[in-house]
């Protein structure tokens, strides 16, 4: 079976499909890692494409939601076991404003699959949220997740709360999604920048200092 299979799931919203597919080629060792990167997130940029050009409407992006949360359930104990050591806390969110969270679930994952306690805070969170959250738990990681051009601002202003509080320095940030740019980051003060979730959690190491394995 070709990985690309899964795309076509993806793009057709077909739930019942792409479960046992997933299934199927997780039981046949199929990487999770691979299904993920190389068929159900180029399946969602087909779909955010057909989006673009009128092709489909929301009905169609929240089915096609379904479909890789659907089997991103099946994969997700299998990133969760790759390692196992405790190695930081991370509170990680979506930004207020903005309910996509299929790529903070997986950079989430990621984080927990490399050690990290992962505090997950959901999607539209507030920037005053984010603060408390950083300042119960003693996390030394922050992550923001944004997908739209209107919301990435938001990740500015979380910043500039932490600032203002005093506790940036406690704590290392990091911002992602898709519009989100290496220079845009720094522009708002950013600790660190990755593009997905797999250099997400080589830059939560670097940030921290934490070797890499
Ligand atoms: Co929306 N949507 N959507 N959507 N949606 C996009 C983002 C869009 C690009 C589609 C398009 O026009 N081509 C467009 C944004 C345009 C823009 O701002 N430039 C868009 C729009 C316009 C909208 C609405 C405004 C539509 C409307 O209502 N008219 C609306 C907004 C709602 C809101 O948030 N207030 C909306 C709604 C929705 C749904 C609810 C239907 C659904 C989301 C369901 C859900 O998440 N539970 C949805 C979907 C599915 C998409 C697309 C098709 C797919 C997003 C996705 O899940 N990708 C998307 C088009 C696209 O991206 N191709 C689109 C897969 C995911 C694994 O990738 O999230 O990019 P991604 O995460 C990656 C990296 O970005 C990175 O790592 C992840 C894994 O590699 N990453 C980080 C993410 N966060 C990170 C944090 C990090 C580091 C890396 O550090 C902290």
């Amino acid at each position: 079976m070709g990985v690309t299979e899964i795309s076509e799931y993806v793009i057709v919203g077909d739930v019942k499909g792409a479960g046992e597919w997933t299934r199927k080629a997780l039981g046949e060792g199929m990487d999770a890692l691979t299904i993920v990167n190389k068929g159900l997130i180029p399946g969602m940029d087909v779909v955010g494409e057909k989006f673009k050009n009128f092709e489909y409407y929301l009905p169609e992006m929240l089915i096609s939601a379904r479909v890789m949360k659907a089997a991103m359930a099946l994969i997700n104990p299998l990133l969760a076991g790759l390692e196992g050591v405790n190695v930081g806390k991370a509170v990680i969110g979506t930004v207020q404003g903005d309910i996509h969270d299929i790529g903070k679930n997986l950079v989430g994952m990621m984080l927990g699959g490399a050690g990290f306690e992962v505090i997950d805070l959901g999607t539209d969170v507030a920037a005053d949220a984010y603060l408390k959250a950083v300042e119960e738990s003693g996390a030394q990681l922050l992550c923001l997740s944004a997908l739209l051009t209107t919301t990435m601002t938001e990740m500015g202003t979380v910043i500039k709360l932490l600032d203002d509080a005093g506790i940036k320095q406690n704590v290392k940030t990091m911002v992602g999604g898709a519009p989100v740019t290496q220079r845009f980051a720094s522009e708002i003060g950013a600790d660190g920048f990755a593009t997905d979730a797999g250099s997400a959690v080589d830059e939560a190491k670097t940030l921290l200092s934490i070797a890499a394995s």
